[in-house]
Formats: C-alpha cells, structure tokens, sequence
C-alpha cells in the first residue's frame, strides 16, 4: 500500500485528534505540515474546502477528522478502549456536543473581538459543559478508564484550547476531573508524540516527514 498522506496543521485540534487517531492505530503516513494562511494547491487540488487534516489515500480523500479516526479504528483498533453500547453512545452524543455547542461557544469566548461578543458569557456554556462532563469522568486515567478511548481523543484538543483561553481561570473552576484529566493528557506520551514541531511543508522544498517521528 502507498503511505497514505497527511496534511495538518500543528495546533489544530481537529488535526491533533486525527493525529492522535493515526498514530494508535500504529499507521505511517507522509506528513505534510500547512501554514493555513498559504495553503498547498497540491491540498487544495484534492480538497478545495480547504481545511485541515485531509487525508489522501490511493483510493479516495478523507477530508473531515472524525472520518480520518473512524477510518484509523477501522485499520487498528487495538489500542483504543472497547466501549460498551452506553459508553458508546454518551461519546457519540459527547463528540457531537463538543463539535457543536462547545466549539461555537469557544470561539466566541477565545476570539471575542473577532466575534464581537461579549466573552464571559459563552464562557459560561463552555463552564457548563464541561461541569456536566466532569460528572461522567473516572477516577482512572481517561474519561472512561485507564486505557485511552474514542471519546478521549476527540474533545480533549478542544478542551485544551479552552485552557489556553486563560489558564489561570481554567485551573481555579470546580470541575477538578476536566483538570486532571487535561493535565495527564498533556503529560502523555500520546501527546508528546503527536505534537512534535515540523517546518511547513512545499512541494519544491520537497521536506514532507514520516508521522509518527519517533522521539
Ligand atoms: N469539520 C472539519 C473542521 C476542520 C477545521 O475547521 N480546521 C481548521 C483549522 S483548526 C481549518 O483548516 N480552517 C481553515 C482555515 O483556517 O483556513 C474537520 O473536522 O476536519
């Protein structure tokens, strides 16, 4: 099989999450880093919606992230927690809660001038979901267990961009399992792995990497 090739973009948590998805999957790919105010025609010839992570196979391109993880799931799942069918689908409903609701919030908490909206108050329903996902957090590891999931890999990029907003008010709220389990992601191998720093990649610098690096 040809390797297939990614294109990403560092601190995009839409990327992170495909990274994160690939690299459990123990799958090598061709890792093509883009600078999203320049983006490569090459990317743009086989997605022309232009955003990241795309992923080009031999035989099709997959151009949203939850379809990249559902893809790497389907080529090595062995490293990925087995949910029952509750757990299932509290992160089905969970991931769609983050990529809705809690992301149309945080952006207009995070880039409030660009919004122009007044910050706290989208603030306050990323506080929400976020005291309602603590409820549902283990006392292990990760949200359901000691052993990463689905569910873990796809929102915590974006609780991570929420942290980022302002630290000092994340780590001051009640919800001292979204802490944890935030801290501990960023302490992880898994996370280290995938964000390892890469120059933009072009064409005629011809300077693509092989993803995972190893460290
Ligand atoms: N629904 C897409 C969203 C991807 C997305 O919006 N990525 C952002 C970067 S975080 C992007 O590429 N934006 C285009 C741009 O900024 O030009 C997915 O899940 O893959």
């Amino acid at each position: 099989m040809k390797q297939p090739i990614l294109y990403s973009f560092r601190r995009c948590p839409y990327a992170m999450r495909a990274r994160m998805a690939i690299y459990l999957a123990d799958i090598k790919c061709e890792l093509r880093e883009v600078y999203l105010k320049n983006k490569p025609t090459e990317m743009l010839e086989i997605s022309p919606k232009g955003t990241v992570p795309v992923l080009q196979l031999e035989d099709r391109v997959i151009e949203e992230s939850n379809e990249i993880i559902q893809w790497a799931i389907s080529q090595n799942s062995k490293k990925l927690m087995v949910l029952n069918l509750e757990q299932q689908d509290f992160a089905l409903k969970t991931i769609h809660e983050f990529d809705t609701d809690f992301k149309h919030h945080l952006d207009r908490y995070k880039y409030s001038q660009r919004y122009n909206t007044e910050p706290q108050n989208h603030r306050d329903f990323c506080d929400e979901i976020l005291g309602a996902l603590d409820k549902n957090i283990s006392n292990s590891k990760w949200i359901f267990s000691d052993e990463v999931s689905l569910l873990d890999i796809s929102i915590l990029p974006f609780i991570r961009q929420f942290k980022i907003a302002d630290n000092d008010y994340f780590f001051n709220q009640k919800y001292l399992k979204v802490i944890k389990l935030l801290t501990q992601f960023e302490d992880s191998s898994l996370f280290q792995q995938i964000m390892n720093k890469y120059d933009v990649w072009s064409s005629s610098d011809n300077n693509s990497v092989l993803f995972p690096t190893a460290l």
